[in-house]
């Protein structure tokens, strides 16, 4: 081995990282995690993460959304429990994370002003490492001194413009990753920087590259489905570095299954979901 920060993450060391299940577990050594997603008109976003969430092992799962998506989620995700916010229309009110493992915010949250007041409260009150994905880093942007209350360990899931949003304009993908990893030395937070060969980026500086996915996941939702896979490993007691490196192979490892059933320009990320369970199989 050399010194090098940077690897390709390989099937068989993806593959020991998985905790095979034993004879006597029960769903309560499988954690209690909570996605706070969805705002009117992109309830489909919590949607695809609270499916993903539970194709990935999650013990329980509480999805925390406005009213106006209570109907939704109780129809399409039967498995999942809703928390309703106090707000018909947007996540606007921080909830008590006593009960839960892990925690997730951001798919289809929506940019509000009052969103953003309760994003740094809920960050601020938050003790355990939390995925942080799509508006959630947008929020976050605007405002980024809340960034330095993200609990150490959290992980920051953006695509380029996402995390452009953060650090500023970059000028090739090169400097992009540079600037990402001194965010995440800062903030000793992991940073999963997606798109074609995602960079998971470690507090210490180390970058693996995963080597799964394809084209075909370049459409709505995609991102949302990898926040849901991280909350169920999260919420299992893989730690960060285990949670991320695992939870954006197996996400490439079903959109490639789902590019084989469906085609590159067909595949949705529904699709990806479905793909879920094969790809589990195909590690464990
Ligand atoms: P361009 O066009 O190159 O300038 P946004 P979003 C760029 C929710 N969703 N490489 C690209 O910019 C999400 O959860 C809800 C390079 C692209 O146009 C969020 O809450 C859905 N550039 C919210 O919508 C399904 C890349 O970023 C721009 C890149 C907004 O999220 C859809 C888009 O980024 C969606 O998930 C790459 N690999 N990838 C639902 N069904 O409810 C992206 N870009 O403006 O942050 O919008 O990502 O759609
Ligand atoms: P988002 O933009 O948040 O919906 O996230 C898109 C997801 O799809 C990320 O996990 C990307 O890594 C993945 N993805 C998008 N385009 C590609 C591509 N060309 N090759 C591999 N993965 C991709
Ligand atoms: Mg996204």
């Amino acid at each position: 081995r050399t010194s090098t920060p940077y690897s390709i993450a390989e099937a068989e060391e993806i593959r020991s990282i998985i905790k095979p299940r034993k004879k006597f577990d029960h769903k309560g050594m499988f954690g209690h995690g909570l996605l706070i997603a969805g705002s009117y008109g992109m309830g489909g976003a919590a949607v695809l993460s609270a499916q993903a969430c539970l194709r990935s092992g999650i013990g329980l799962l509480t999805v925390h959304t406005p009213v106006c998506n209570h109907a939704l989620l109780q129809a399409a995700v039967p498995e999942a429990m809703t928390e309703d916010d106090v707000h018909e229309h947007i996540f606007a009110s921080e909830t008590d994370l006593d009960a839960y493992q892990a925690v997730a915010v951001g798919p289809g949250l929506g940019q509000d002003d009052l969103t953003a007041e309760a994003l740094y409260a809920q960050i601020k009150n938050c003790y355990m490492p939390m995925i942080v994905d799509a508006d959630a880093l947008n929020l976050l942007a605007r405002n980024s001194s809340n960034l330095s209350n993200l609990p150490a360990d959290s992980i920051l899931t953006p695509h380029p413009k996402e995390l452009e949003r953060i650090v500023g304009r970059c000028s090739n993908s090169y400097e992009r990753l540079t600037k990402a990893k001194e965010l995440a030395s800062y903030l000793r937070c992991y940073i999963v920087l997606k798109g074609a060969w995602t960079a998971v980026i470690s507090p210490n500086g180390s970058v693996s590259f995963n080597p799964t996915g394809n084209p075909g996941m370049a459409t709505g939702g995609s991102g949302d489905v990898l926040t849901g896979i991280l909350l169920a490993l999260l919420s299992q007691g893989y730690n960060s570095s285990d949670a991320c490196r695992l939870g954006v192979y197996v996400h490439g490892l079903a959109g490639d299954i789902a590019c084989r059933r469906m085609g590159e320009i067909s595949m949705t990320a529904g699709d990806i979901i479905a793909a879920l369970p094969e790809a589990w199989k195909q590690l464990s």
